[in-house]
């Protein structure tokens, strides 16, 4: 088998933390990285300049959301996803499965795939792992995600069984119908719920693949389940796969669950959470998550956050910002949402140099020292 196309270069440990280097056709990505939501092959509100300019090396796309529009053949037809979005740095895009997955009663899952309805005009679908897979190819992101089922975070151990098994053999063929392992590089999703054996089995199985991997991802979590079992089944999990490829947690975008899976030797986080906050009017802050039409901000002179150094806030009020959204404009939604995806990016990056300077651990606990302080 040729070299694979995207690699993993680990530079430096701080107990079980990693910073390195993901290397892919589109650009090095420096690790540990949040990556921000572009579901609709659109990072909400927001220019790719601008998405660029606040720091993100790599953005997320969804196979579920563009195969029902515009279709993946349209994408293709304007040379594939970076080009269609006017994005030239890496993408990655998730394979469908946690999108229909979350659809609930509007799906079917077969052993040949799963049958559901689109959410946009209700018309029955169908997406299998060749399917998920051809659909990615044609998208061309770098990264590409096998097509697992994520059962929810209650699931009993007699669910999961079958449904990893169902995985395994749906990873297989993921392996089989990728046409394009040369530019496109694969992860793989390990399951298993809240069970540590169960985690084993998935693992195991997968990693049976390994040639065929670029990466790891952690799916399955951050789905319901209480946070002391996401942190145990992390603990548990991440010492056990390979250290030479990235590790991904999926759809994890609390700040202070973000430091706590970094500290475990998680490498990439992504999350539609800032955004969606933003968008709604709340913003990260220093001292904690700050809610912007609050009527005590209607005067407040100071930035969304004082520690902050992004464009919104070295340009804007919180009376301003207030304002924006209190009149329904739509640039408060935008700078809502480039400031706190510029403060993720931020945190990540201090992780990332707290990591190099070995001195990740104090890194975390001041920053979660001030973010539960709950002070504006
Ligand atoms: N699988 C896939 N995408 C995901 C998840 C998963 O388990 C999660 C779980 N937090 C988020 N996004 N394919
Ligand atoms: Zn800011």
């Amino acid at each position: 088998m040729n070299k694979l196309p995207v690699n993993y270069e680990l530079s430096h440990r701080d107990g079980k933390a990693r910073a390195g280097v993901i290397t892919t056709p589109h650009g090095d990505i420096k690790t540990p990285v949040f990556m921000p939501v572009g579901t609709q092959a659109t990072v909400k509100t927001m220019n790719p300049e601008e998405v660029r300019e606040l720091g993100a090396d790599i953005i997320l796309g969804n196979t579920y959301h563009l195969f029902l529009r515009p279709g993946d053949d349209v994408v293709a037809k304007f040379g594939g996803l970076h080009k269609f979005m006017n994005w030239s740095h890496p993408i990655l895009t998730d394979s469908g499965g946690f999108q229909v997955f979350s659809l609930g009663a509007i799906r079917k899952i077969k052993e040949e795939g799963v049958y559901f309805r689109s959410h946009i005009d209700g018309s029955k679908r169908f997406i299998s792992p060749e399917k998920s897979i051809d659909i990615q190819n044609n998208l061309g992101a770098d990264i590409v995600m096998l097509f697992d089922e994520c059962p929810p975070g209650q699931s009993s151990r007699e669910y999961l069984i079958p449904s990893i098994e169902r995985t395994t053999r749906w990873a297989k063929r993921c392996v089989t119908a990728h046409k394009r392992p040369d530019d496109q590089g694969l992860f793989a999703i390990v399951q298993g719920g809240i069970y540590e054996d169960l985690r084993d089995k998935s693992m195991n199985e997968l990693m049976e693949m390994d040639e065929s991997f670029s990466g790891y991802a952690i799916g399955g979590l951050a789905v319901g389940e209480p946070r002391e079992d996401m942190y145990r089944i992390l603990d548990y999990i991440t010492p056990k796969l390979p250290e030479h490829k990235p590790r991904y947690l999926m759809g994890v975008g609390e700040p202070l669950d973000m430091l706590e899976a970094v500290e475990h030797g998680v490498d990439m986080m992504d999350c539609v959470q800032p955004s969606r906050i933003g968008r709604h009017g709340t913003t990260f802050t220093k001292y904690g998550r700050l809610v912007i039409k609050n009527a005590k901000y209607s005067l407040d002179p100071r930035p969304l956050d004082e520690d902050c150094d992004c464009y919104v806030c070295k340009n804007y009020t919180r009376g301003y910002i207030r304002h924006l959204f209190k009149a329904n404009e739509m640039l408060g939604q935008k700078l809502a949402t480039y400031h706190n995806l510029y403060f993720l990016i931020k945190m990540m990056n201090g992780a990332r140099d707290a990591i190099i300077d070995k001195r990740f651990i104090a890194f975390k606990e001041e920053f979660i020292g001030n973010y539960t302080q709950g002070k504006d």
